[in-house]
């Protein structure tokens, strides 16, 4: 679409499908060399065969500090480091309050939150021994501000995002290194289209100032400018994508 990423080298998260997969299209057609990662192995391979061109699969389970050190020690081998970093992965659950127990609350806070920590602390550590002034691009969700039902654990974990978007902001202005958070509102992602997400359409587009339904695209084409040079002074900030749903 563009050549504004030749040279770079961009990691996504969770890109074996949905917003994940169509980020990592996105930055490749921009001319980057995507390492595409994602826990499910054979739909990362998939992902990555269709992107085709210089896509590398390199699966990995961002909630596992190992796997984490694997993935990073592998880009280093294979692609020289890390460039921009897209934590995308995430688990998107539908669950009632009442069946919100502990074991559940830690599995998104450990995957949605702890895996956007794990990553990050890699990919920053590797950018900064190898003087790159990189791009880190949190996926969080408009449901921070929304407070969607449904979702309680997914809502605390996603506004976790955002302070750790303004705190490492700070932490690595001085490298050179930006950080930012975009918010998608409701997307029709593979992984939305196989829950009851699915039915909530109607409702969240006559919340939407613009009307329509959310695409992954529609993310995809805001990431690819955040990652871009074009975003040099845009640091620690949280970009609301979601056909104007909330305002904040
Ligand atoms: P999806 O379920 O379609 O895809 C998520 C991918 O993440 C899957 O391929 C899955 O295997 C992978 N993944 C899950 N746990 C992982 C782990 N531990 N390690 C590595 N990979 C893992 O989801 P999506 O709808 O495309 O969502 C992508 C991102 O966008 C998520 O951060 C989600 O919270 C966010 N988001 C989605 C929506 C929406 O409506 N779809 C709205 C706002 C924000
Ligand atoms: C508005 O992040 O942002 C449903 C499911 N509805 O995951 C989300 C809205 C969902 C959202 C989200």
């Amino acid at each position: 679409m563009t050549n504004r990423l030749a040279n770079k080298t961009a990691l996504v998260t969770g890109a074996a499908q949905g917003i994940g997969k169509a980020i990592a299209t996105r930055l490749a057609a921009d001319g980057a060399t995507v390492i595409v990662s994602d826990v499910n192995a054979d739909g990362c391979a998939a992902a990555a065969a269709d992107i085709g061109g210089k896509a590398v699969s390199i699966p990995a389970d961002i909630s596992d500090a190992a796997s984490v050190t694997a993935l990073f020690d592998a880009i280093q081998q294979q692609a020289r480091g890390v460039d921009v970093v897209v934590n995308n992965a995430s688990i998107v659950p539908f669950i009632a309050w009442d069946d919100v127990d502990l074991a559940h609350w830690e599995q998104i806070i450990g995957v949605n939150l702890t895996g956007t920590f794990l990553v990050s602390r890699a990919a920053t550590d590797q950018m900064r021994a190898n003087k790159v002034e990189g791009r880190v691009i949190n996926i969080s969700s408009n449901t921070f501000f929304a407070g969607t039902p449904n979702m309680a654990a997914y809502v605390a974990a996603k506004g976790g995002v955002i302070g750790f978007t303004r705190a490492l902001a700070t932490e690595l202005g001085a490298h050179g290194i930006t950080v930012n958070a975009v918010t998608p509102g409701l997307i029709e992602s593979d992984g939305v289209i196989a829950s009851p997400h699915n039915e909530a359409f109607e409702f969240v587009e006559m919340l939407q100032a613009v009307k329509g339904k959310g695409q992954p695209q529609h993310i995809a084409d805001v990431v690819s400018f955040l990652a871009s040079d074009d975003a040099r002074w845009i640091s620690g900030q949280t970009l609301n994508v979601d056909a104007g749903m909330v305002r904040h």
